[in-house]
């Protein structure tokens, strides 16, 4: 462990702190399974361990390949898997059967079973279409989608079918022993910018709201699915515990509270780090108050020129805040350049070997699954 993680959490006389009021910590989801509230607690335990790494599509593909089986390239380049698995439930929504990158829903749910048997954890995101328009996720030309899938709404039972398909696909999503695979789920994410039909120039803050609880309650209660976490991640563009709460759902909608930052560029590097370390200082108050796991859900910066990027600039943005897991972006095996993570020759990979030997990063081989969901 990490002296400066237990001096933090005691400065702050961080409630989750005691072994008590960890075990009291309950998901927002009244009748969460079992294995899904040991993840909520050991989330929270494991900030005083060090900081989970996490990957989008991970095990989906790479720079050279797509889809072998238990190919990483995390792993190719430091041995080790990512503790934290991000997949994309885009296009689920339309009852295609693969995602708005490609990767097929049946290939998804097998990469489930095998990071919950890893003892891994999961956590999806949703590019969901544009359920009034028809366009994508990022198709901002009507400010009425929100309003039109709210109860009422002309889109209320479309919107309906498409968290059915949704609730659907959670529910295929078990082990052999019967056991739900819980994921954290982390819908309408950076809902403060206004890039996505969720975003906040295109919907009033309690319409958002309703959205969120809606989603929350219709997942929970008429479907039945009892093995989600909630994660509420706006973008990063918030100065104050207050503006980050300016469209929060309550604290009986949400289980992680987190953010999405991106360095854009070389030259943004110290503002990044600077600006990512200041905004998890607020994080951090927010999720302590509000007894939250706190994590940075996206970040990273496309290609990684920056040869010494990880130990350099992302692990001194991070590496004093006691958040549960830091996730970069994608590998696009077709699409040049868009890369987060680093591969066998990458101008990075050294550093990232450095990043990853960290007392205080933890990879799949430091976490169990006895300590994550038992
Ligand atoms: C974006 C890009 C897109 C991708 C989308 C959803 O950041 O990576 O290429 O389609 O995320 O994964």
């Amino acid at each position: 462990m990490k002296p400066l993680y237990l001096c933090f959490c005691l400065l702050l006389a961080w409630p989750a702190c005691t072994g008590k009021q960890e075990n009291s910590i309950k998901p927002a989801d009244p009748r969460s399974t079992l294995q899904t509230e040991n993840l909520l607690k050991s989330l929270h335990k494991l900030t005083r361990k060090g900081i989970l790494f996490g990957h989008q599509d991970d095990l989906a593909y790479g720079i050279g390949w797509v889809y072998p089986e238990g190919v990483s390239d995390v792993k190719r380049v430091c041995g080790d898997f990512p503790a934290v698995y991000g997949m994309d439930l885009g296009h689920l929504e339309n009852g295609s059967p693969v995602n708005l990158d490609s990767v097929p829903f049946v290939q998804m749910r097998s990469f489930a079973h095998d990071i919950f048997a890893r003892g891994g954890i999961i956590t999806m995101s949703w590019h969901a279409d544009n359920p009034l328009t028809g366009g994508s996720a990022w198709d901002i030309s009507s400010s009425m989608t929100v309003q039109s899938v709210l109860p009422g709404g002309e889109k209320h039972e479309t919107f309906k079918q498409w968290l059915d398909r949704l609730a659907n696909f959670f529910h295929t999503l078990y082990n052999e022993q019967g056991q739900a695979i819980p994921l954290i789920f982390r819908p309408y994410h950076e809902h403060t910018g206004s890039w996505f039909w969720w975003g906040k120039d295109l919907c009033t803050e309690q319409e958002f709201i309703d959205l969120w609880q809606f989603t929350v309650n219709y997942l929970c209660r008429e479907k039945q699915v009892h093995h989600l976490l909630f994660a509420y991640s706006p973008s990063s563009g918030f100065e104050s515990e207050e503006e980050y709460l300016e469209r929060y759902p309550g604290d009986d909608y949400v289980d992680l509270v987190g953010f999405d930052d991106y360095q854009m560029g070389p030259e943004e590097k110290t503002d990044f780090r600077d600006r990512v370390s200041r905004k998890l200082d607020i994080l951090n108050e927010v999720a302590m108050k509000h007894q939250k796991v706190a994590a940075l859900t996206e970040t990273g910066l496309e290609g990684i020129p920056d040869p010494e990027w990880w130990t350099g600039v992302l692990w001194p943005a991070i590496q004093n805040h006691p958040i549960s897991y830091v996730l970069v972006w994608r590998n696009a095996h077709n699409r040049p350049g868009h890369h987060y993570a680093p591969y066998p020759g990458h101008v990075s990979e050294r550093d990232f070997i450095e990043f990853c030997k960290l007392p205080g990063t933890l990879f799949l081989h430091e976490i169990t699954m006895e300590s994550i969901y038992w």
